[in-house]
């Protein structure tokens, strides 16, 4: 497993003695209710291109269509072997990082350390994350897929939620097999990507870089990428065939993509990290975690094919 240099444990013990006096999620300054509104396609320039909507909250999505792909690299860690195959109904995507602009928007607060509107917002814990999800999806009329309390997901739901690691290796790969999108060569990651080499130790804004084939952009680097699944090392050896959702638990989440601080390898397609969901809860939350959204095709596009779900 690729694991981020940082002394995890001495920080959550250090969180743990903080406890309580740590500043948990407040609820939204601003909470005025948006009612339900459709979101509009808008066809690409041309019929390869991907296909966009910009919805509701003024977020741009994609169409990631169905597929298969092969999942992990039996060159890579250990933990992302066996390579194997998955089949992944349609979904959309953010197109970006979710900003600081719209993290702030939605929730009232900009936790992030490298302050600008346009760059992904970090210091977030994956419990931040899905209550992003779940107020982004109550400000759409839609219904939330994590449960307020236990935040278990309800894949039902026509909500926002975080992609499955699958789902997430899938649309950073955008087809391909190599080791990045644009290729195996490390040397290109600078074109594509924010991380350790050229990145001066902070983010940048989010869709800086060019996107993928499939029109998603930061998918190797800037901020590394909350998934929904728990972390498992031997997670690929127990995958479904079909929408692997990972293990039913355990103490860490999955993290995709590596960051502005990561190496090259950090940043594969198939490179694994994970953390403890917490870790970022507390009062000094870590600067290289962000996230991205998902959401079912069936509650946005006219053309989406519902997922197999
Ligand atoms: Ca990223």
């Amino acid at each position: 497993m690729m694991r981020f240099p940082l002394p995890c444990a001495l920080v959550l013990a250090v969180a743990a003695a903080l406890g309580a006096g740590c500043a948990e999620e407040g609820p939204p300054a601003a909470s005025a209710q948006v009612g339900p509104q459709a979101a509009s396609p808008q066809a690409g320039p041309g019929a390869a291109s991907p296909q966009t909507i910009r919805t509701a909250t003024g977020i741009e999505m994609v169409l990631v269509p169905a597929g298969e792909f092969v999942m992990g690299d039996d060159r890579g860690e250990t933990d992302e072997r066996p390579a194997h195959r998955v089949r992944l109904g349609a979904f959309w995507m953010d197109t970006r990082e979710v900003t600081q602009g719209a993290y702030e928007s939605l929730m009232g607060r900009n936790p992030s350390k490298f302050v600008a509107a346009d760059r992904p917002v970090e210091r977030v814990s994956w419990p931040a994350a899905v209550r992003f999800c779940n107020m982004r999806s109550r400000q759409e009329g839609l219904r939330p897929c994590y449960d307020p309390q236990t935040l278990a997901c309800d894949f039902a739901a026509d909500g926002y939620r975080l992609p499955t690691e699958a789902e997430w290796e899938y649309a950073c790969r955008a087809g391909t097999a190599t080791a990045y999108a644009f290729g195996d060569d490390p040397s290109g990651l600078g074109r594509a990507a924010w991380f350790k080499e050229n990145a001066g130790k902070t983010t940048h804004p989010a869709g800086v870089k060019g996107p993928n084939a499939w029109g998603l952009f930061d998918m190797h680097g800037n901020v590394a990428e909350w998934c929904h699944d728990v972390y498992d090392e031997r997670a690929y050896a127990r995958h479904a065939s079909s929408d692997p959702r990972g293990p039913a638990s355990g103490d860490e989440r999955v993290l995709r993509g590596g960051s502005w601080r990561s190496g090259a390898d950090a940043c594969r397609s198939s490179a694994r990290a994970s953390e403890a969901p917490g870790f970022a809860d507390v009062c000094f939350g870590y600067e290289a975690y962000g996230f991205r959204c998902v959401r079912r095709t069936d509650a946005a596009g006219p053309d989406g094919e519902a997922p197999d779900r």
